[in-house]
């Protein structure tokens, strides 16, 4: 069999409220994208995956849809849509859409009818059960089970109408689909169907290990410190999971050409990746695994701790060897979920933003795997400098803070410094395209401030500078496109003690890569046997002056390549 074309593929994903303003009312939207297509073109990239754009209450932006097979008038209308797709395939570009089928809007008219009543043909749609056994429905306590919801509060929201509770593993607005039931599945794929022959190429599905549940929904081990107990062993990676998937694979995806699908999954192990991506098992190509943006966390996201990049290296080189010989990996820093790269894992200060932003860039896209890049990223964009709790947007930030605030009695002020390194809201400030009021992103008040950085940061600016991270990730992508080592070479992982310089080969026949990135601000000398040898190789890529002795300068990243 041939190879998969995605497997030289790199992914730009775009976040549609926060790309681009056609329109002037603050909110990012089609006509906008498309008429910044050229920028995705001209850094190389070979799919756009799209966050949601369906009509949606946009609780979570989005990602809580109220009819599937629309475009929301924030973003424009479905004519909007196709101009776009057809926009990005003249460029030679893909699209993917973001597949949200774990939960629906709680304003979409399969739940508006599963909650008329116990009688209603769709209530086993959704996740209704009683009050807790010997409770009074709708009394502190009686839920049917201890989850949590992974936006703060229950999982489980009291319905008055008929004296039951839903499950909505993310917000109240967001009820859980019941997979178990044939024809939620039938409706799904359905809908899947109708995009494809749309002509869109492939879906990104959103936590598509939440879909399968243990049915029995037990309580889950209360943590200490928490009023919650943990759902998540009962819900992700379920009995089914894998069922569902190869279901969805032959019902929609069999005999279709050359889509990209690939599965968001926070708890999936190396173990499942290699079933959820084996060809063989017709799942999906590829998932979004999360240890490695977890390695800066304790058991809940909103404990911190400082980058160990022995850690670090050691989660990625794992999945490396993991996937080497079924399956495939996706590679990311950043999506509309994470904080900035260079805030979190470079030094997004004046003297350093640049040099460590395009050193991640080189060490991330040089492992084996498919690159996502995030709007932005490809700047260097940073953090955001949020001030109170009235500058978060995010249901999650603000959920937690109420949370921890209001109910756990922590400080504001802890609770913040939290969010300002964490929330989503960082990944999710206007695209910066150039140096004026409101970044080029808007003529109107944008939904969420823009980074006052902006007027040094901005693709405006970058794509003149030849020496921008923009234009090193547009070489990033064409070494991928140019040399089968970057996409087939095995990987082999060096100095897994070292905690500054994160360093790699990969092989492929008779070509051999060095990469190795000083994660620190400090001079670092990579102590390699064959240094020597390598320090006379072909070096194709740097970020700074070319080394002696593989001596880097802070935040150096050296590409050598030998044949
Ligand atoms: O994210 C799933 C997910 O894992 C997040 O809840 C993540 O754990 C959290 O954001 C980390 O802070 C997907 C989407 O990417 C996200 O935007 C949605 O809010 C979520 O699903 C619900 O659809």
């Amino acid at each position: 069999m041939d190879n998969p074309w995605w497997h030289s593929a790199v992914v730009y994903q775009i976040y549609p409220r926060s790309f681009a303003d056609a329109d002037g009312d603050g909110m990012g939207d089609l006509r906008g994208i498309i008429q910044h297509l050229d920028h995705i073109a001209g850094l190389g990239a070979d799919v756009i995956w799209l966050s949601p754009v369906y009509r949606s209450p946009q609780d979570d932006n989005g990602y809580d849809i109220s009819e599937y097979q629309d475009i929301d008038p924030v973003f424009g209308t479905l004519a909007d849509f196709d101009e776009l797709l057809a926009e990005v395939h003249a460029r030679g570009l893909r699209l993917v859409m973001d597949l949200v089928v774990n939960h629906s809007s709680d304003e979409h008219p399969w739940f508006v009818e599963s909650r008329s009543g116990k009688g209603s043909p769709k209530r086993d749609w959704y996740w209704w059960r009683p009050a807790r056994e010997g409770m009074e429905p709708g009394t502190p306590g009686a839920e049917p089970n201890n989850w949590g919801s992974v936006f703060g509060g229950s999982a489980w929201e009291y319905d008055p109408g008929s004296g039951e509770y839903y499950l909505h593993i993310f917000s109240r607005k967001q009820p859980d689909l019941n997979w178990e039931n044939p024809e939620v599945r039938d409706a799904v794929y359905a809908m899947m169907n109708w995009w494809l022959d749309r002509g869109v190429d492939g879906f990104r599905m959103d936590v598509i290990d939440h879909i399968s549940k243990d049915t029995a929904l037990p309580d889950g081990a209360v943590r200490p410190g928490s009023i919650y107990g943990e759902g998540a062993p009962h819900y992700m990676n379920g009995p089914r999971n894998h069922e569902f998937l190869h279901e969805m694979y032959q019902r929609v995806f069999a005999g279709r050409d050359r889509l990209l699908t690939v599965g968001e999954m926070p708890g999936v192990t190396i173990e499942e990746a290699i079933r959820y991506t084996d060809p063989a098992r017709q799942e999906v190509d590829m998932v979004f695994q999360f240890e490695h943006v977890f390695v800066d966390r304790g058991p809940d996201p909103w404990t911190l701790y400082p980058l160990r990049l022995t850690r670090l290296k050691a989660t990625l080189g794992r999945w490396q060897a993991g996937l080497a010989e079924a399956g495939w990996n996706s590679l990311y820093w950043n999506n509309h979920d994470q904080p900035r790269v260079v805030s979190r894992f470079g030094d997004d200060s004046a003297e350093f933003r640049v040099r460590s932003a395009k050193m991640l860039g080189a060490v991330l896209h040089l492992h084996r795997g498919t690159p996502y890049v995030y709007q932005g990223e490809e700047l260097g964009m940073t953090n955001a400098p949020f001030g109170s709790i009235a500058d978060f947007r995010d249901i999650e930030a603000l959920g937690h803070y109420a949370q921890a605030v209001e109910h756990e009695g922590r400080s504001p002020e802890d609770v913040l410094t939290v969010l300002r390194a964490r929330s989503r809201d960082n990944a999710r400030t206007p695209m910066q395209w150039d140096a004026s009021p409101q970044a080029g992103f808007t003529t109107g008040t944008p939904w969420l401030a823009v980074n006052p950085n902006h007027t040094e940061i901005n693709a405006a600016a970058a794509v003149k500078d030849p020496d921008s991270v923009y234009h090193f990730y547009r070489r990033l992508i064409e070494l991928r496109h140019e040399d089968p080592v970057v996409v087939y070479g095995d990987f082999t992982m060096l100095l897994p003690e070292d905690e500054r310089l994160y360093a790699y080969t990969r092989r492929h026949g008779d070509t051999e890569l060095l990469v190795i990135g000083n994660f620190s601000g400090e001079r670092a000398r990579a102590g390699l046997d064959d240094a020597g040898a390598w320090s006379s190789a072909e070096l194709v890529l740097t970020n700074a002056p070319a080394p002696e002795d593989l001596e880097l300068e802070p935040w150096q990243v050296v590409v050598y390549r030998r044949t």
